[in-house]
């Protein structure tokens, strides 16, 4: 293991180096540890909430110019980002494996997401539209403009190190916002990496200093992010119990949050559903990445007329499933987090059963002779005799809690019956219960999908979700306008002055 963890170190090593992250990074007080063995790789320099106050002294005044370069000229540093990123697809992909331990093709997927959010970004940035409205006065124009907002603060989570940054930076960057990103402290690596390839982007693009600033460390160094009033904008992806720190300390000094928090997401398969597609669906949201994504799947709504068949396809489908090295060729489940996830998912079934739980396949620690220090587990599907409170948490692991239902209204009510909103999907061949699945009474999800999983969402769209999910979306579609401020412009070349509403003055 320890050999393992030697090479990994190399692959490390060479892929930071890559990417234009100087050795003299390298070192420092703060760990770094790999989920694939459990052991610790290298340790960097953590930033104390004093840095951080620096960093936004330095956001703040770097706004004053960068808010003066044309969007399209903003747009141009993130394209320049994107390609470099593009060209270092297999160095990023590496971190993002060794830090978060995903199989390869899901780590440069995640790398993918930021190449894409890059082009949109792109094309963004010569469509920051603002809109013309009729003035009801003769001789007026009343127009809006959006204008940039100011030092945005960017808080990550573990499971996804880069792309949620890259979602927010890009759009940041092009709306002519200074961007302070946060990592988990449980994975800067990846972070340095694309921080650094951020830098020679602006430096190739002769952008102003100070635009961005990556930020090592622990939730003390976050402080300043959330309580200093020149961070306009704090954008936080993380746990429910985050969000509800974040939330009002932000909101107190009337500062804006986007918050894309916890998921408890569902998929619901009907009578028609073709059962094979819905297995590949279910087996890739609910097992994949570990059980480590906001929108892995995490209940099942099962017809009872189908439900003994499909049980015992993913039961079936699950135990072919290969655990392991998240590099090696065919794995395609890594290892978890670490041993308090570990811990937090062994305490979910114990409690699963208790609520009357019957455990369909999974859930032991595979591995623990090979990589003692690393959490390798079997992901787990669990049938339960209702919605109990243990289904009704979000557990960060790989558990599938299956539920029947007899009518789809009784379906539907479930679905929604948890605190959390973030993601959605239906299987069906029958489209009046997808439309009703997509409409007004249907899934309360800020995303609901239509014949596949509830992951793996396109940049193209907007992302996030309602009610414990914390409301925020970023990404695609308009998420660009959290990023700006609006004004509002009226202009009266009548050379009269009628007052709006017919009022009467001087
Ligand atoms: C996350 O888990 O925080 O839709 C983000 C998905 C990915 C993003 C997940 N595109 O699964």
């Amino acid at each position: 293991v320890e050999q393992k963890t030697a090479d990994l170190l190399d692959e490390v090593r060479g892929a930071l180096q890559a990417c234009g992250v100087e050795a003299s990074a390298l070192q420092g007080s703060h760990p770094v540890h790999t989920p694939v063995t459990g052991q610790q790789l290298l340790s960097v320099e953590p930033h104390s909430a004093g840095d951080v106050t620096e960093m936004i002294d330095q956001a703040h005044a770097a706004f004053k110019t960068w808010r003066d370069v044309p969007g399209p000229q903003r747009g141009a540093v993130v394209k320049r980002w994107g390609e470099l990123i593009a060209q270092h697809k297999s160095d990023l992909g590496t971190l993002v494996r060794a830090e978060a331990g995903k199989i390869v093709s899901e780590a440069e997927g995640e790398v993918q997401e930021m190449i894409d959010i890059c082009d949109f970004a792109v094309g963004q940035s010569r469509m920051l539209y603002g809109k013309t409205m009729p003035s009801e006065r003769a001789g007026h124009r009343l127009m809006e403009n959006w204008h940039p907002l100011g030092v945005v603060g960017v808080i990550t989570a573990f499971n996804f190190p880069v792309a949620p940054y890259a979602w927010n930076t890009a759009l940041a960057l092009v709306a002519g916002d200074p961007v302070i990103w946060k990592p988990s402290e449980i994975g800067v690596l990846s972070g340095m990496a694309t921080n650094a390839l951020l830098g020679r982007a602006m430096r190739d693009c002769g952008a102003p200093e100070g635009v961005h600033h990556l930020v090592v460390g622990d939730r003390e160094a976050a402080q300043p992010l959330l309580d200093d009033r020149r961070v306009e904008l704090v954008s936080a992806t993380g746990s429910t119990r985050m969000g509800r720190e974040v939330a009002p300390r932000v909101a107190g000094r009337f500062g804006r949050y986007l918050l894309e928090l916890g998921g408890n997401n569902a998929a619901i398969v009907t009578p028609s559903a073709d059962l094979d597609l819905a297995l590949r669906g279910i087996a890739f949201a609910a097992a994949g990445t570990a059980g480590q994504r906001c929108t892995t799947m995490r209940r099942l709504i099962v017809h009872e007329s189908v439900a003994d068949e499909l049980v015992e396809k993913l039961r079936r489908a699950y135990e072919t499933l290969t655990i392991g090295d998240p590099g090696d060729s065919g794995v395609l489940v890594g290892p978890m987090i670490h041993q308090q996830g570990f811990e937090g998912m062994q305490a979910a079934l114990e409690a699963a059963k208790s609520q009357g739980g019957t455990l369909v396949t999974g859930g032991q620690r595979v591995l623990a002779d090979k990589y003692p220090e690393a959490y390798y587990v079997e992901p787990a599907i669990i049938r339960m005799p209702e919605q109990s409170a243990v289904v009704c948490e979000e557990t960060f692991a790989p558990i599938l809690y299956v539920v029947t239902y007899r009518d789809f209204d009784e379906a539907l009510e479930l679905h929604n019956g948890v605190p959390q909103g973030l993601s959605s999907a239906i299987f069906t061949s029958d489209q009046a219960e997808a439309e009703v699945f997509l409409s007004a009474r249907g899934s309360d999800c800020g995303i609901a999908n239509v014949n596949l999983g509830t992951s793996g969402a396109e940049i193209g769209g907007a992302f996030g979700g309602e009610k414990d999910t914390g409301g925020g979306r970023e990404s695609g579609s308009d998420a660009w306008k959290v990023y700006m401020r609006r004004s509002t412009n009226t202009v009266n070349y009548s050379g009269e002055l009628p007052l709006a509403q017919g009022v009467e003055f001087i």
